[in-house]
């Protein structure tokens, strides 16, 4: 027997954080998530699945219209040529409330409830299928605590989406700890939420396979399902399959201090090409950091609209590439310990940024006096993303930066 197990699927997501130019691969990149899904159905059928797994987040959100619903369906129809079963729950971003339109479910697919957990047992397949969903998006309770005693002589599987006993950069939804899910007695949890695939146990089998498909530059690297094959009752192997349709990637880029422009472009170029060969024929979208003390300062600070330009180019050259962002942290040759000793406005400037460089937190805080009504104008969206005026630790970030940009321009090395 085979079991598909997927989650966080997010059907539809809109793919953020991605700045549009010319060339980039929009429409592929858009659809992603649907490309994942009609992935992860061929996979189902390449393996004759029996029975097909999804552990919430099926959906990012409300649907927009009747699309995203047809879709999803008009996908599991596929399976009715082998017949396989298939059993969802919902997590916070489909839950119950959250999900305000609906189709009715087809045959041999499975919703659990959001009031109770409950049982789903296939006869002909020797399997039992435990679980509950969510009914509203924030849901603070152990939800597997009160999962059904297990059932005799069949295989048990949990189906839960759950932060388990907390991941970073996931809500703390469902919680629960890995000693009440052994306390179950199943043989498999089929866990969603965390979208970074973890395998947490494999006595009994407590699995996390990631979200279908990267959502953005937060999830780089390989997406997919996990395929479980079982014999008698007994779980035999289980296995991560990479469907994902595209793939977000980081790239970095140190330069040596004798790298001009041209060498920047070539050591980006071969980070990029190792990064496309990485990812098949996917589409990509790439951060590129650029970092070092080095000649191509200059081309790259002071004309960075042609550098972003130049990079996008290389990544249109390659194929199928949407250059996400470019992050240029790259220092001047000049010798700063010569300027401190000056007595020009150069030196001075520079003393004061090393001052500040072992001022305590507070000292730096001092110098943002002023700034908490501008923080309180901000759009929640920034504030969202982090962005705090008057953190000490910002606050030397942009110190540092200030030091790079300006400090060659009151050399009077720009050009
Ligand atoms: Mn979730």
């Amino acid at each position: 027997m085979r079991i598909v197990h997927a989650a966080d699927l997010h059907i539809d997501s809109p793919m953020r954080g991605l700045s549009r130019y010319d060339g980039a691969p929009a429409a592929t990149m858009r659809g992603a998530t649907r490309v994942a899904m009609t992935n992860l159905i061929n996979l189902c059928l390449e393996e004759r699945a029996d029975l097909l797994l999804l552990a919430g987040d099926v959906f990012d959100g409300d649907w927009k219209d009747y699309s995203t619903g047809l879709f999803f369906q008009g996908e599991l129809s596929r399976l009715r040529e082998i017949g396989a079963q298939v059993v969802t729950v919902r997590g916070n971003h489909d839950a119950l409330n959250v999900v305000t339109r609906g189709l009715k479910p087809l045959e041999r697919v499975r919703e659990l409830d959001s009031a109770r957990p409950e049982t789903v047992v296939f006869d002909s397949l020797g399997v039992a299928v435990h679980g509950q969903s969510f009914g509203g998006r924030v849901e603070k309770g152990d939800l597997a605590e009160n999962y059904p005693p297990l059932t005799r002589d069949v295989l048990n599987i949990g189906l839960l989406h759950t932060s388990l006993d907390g991941r970073p950069g996931h809500e703390p939804y469902a919680p629960t700890t890995l000693a009440v899910l052994k306390s179950k007695g199943y043989d498999y949890w089929a866990l969603g939420h965390v979208h970074a695939r973890e395998v947490i146990s494999t006595e009994p089998w407590v699995v996390f396979p990631g979200n279908l498909q990267g959502r953005h530059a937060r999830e780089t690297g390989e997406k997919g399902a996990t395929l479980i094959t079982a014999e008698n009752g007994r779980i035999m192997s289980v296995e991560a399959r990479v469907i994902d349709a595209a793939r977000w990637a980081h790239v970095s880029v140190v330069l040596a201090e004798e790298d001009n422009f041209d060498d920047a472009l070539a050591k980006v170029r071969a980070a990029l090409e190792d990064e496309r060969e990485r990812a098949a024929d996917r589409t990509l979208a790439v951060r590129v950091s650029i970092s070092g003390t080095a000649e191509a300062y200059a081309d790259l600070v002071n004309d960075q609209e042609r550098a972003v330009a130049e990079i996008r180019a290389l990544g249109s050259d390659l194929g199928g590439m949407w250059v996400e962002k470019i992050v240029v942290s790259v220092r001047p040759r000049i010798d700063l310990d010569a300027i401190t000793k000056r007595d020009d406005g150069a030196g001075a400037f520079v003393r004061a940024v090393r001052a500040l460089e072992h001022a305590t937190d507070a000292e730096v805080q001092a110098l943002t006096k002023g700034l908490e009504e501008l923080e309180r104008k901000l759009p929640a969206e920034l504030k969202r993303d982090g962005l705090s005026l008057t953190s000490p630790k910002n606050v030397r970030v942009w110190l540092a930066d200030l030091e790079r940009t300006l400090l060659p321009r009151m050399l009077g090395e720009d050009r």
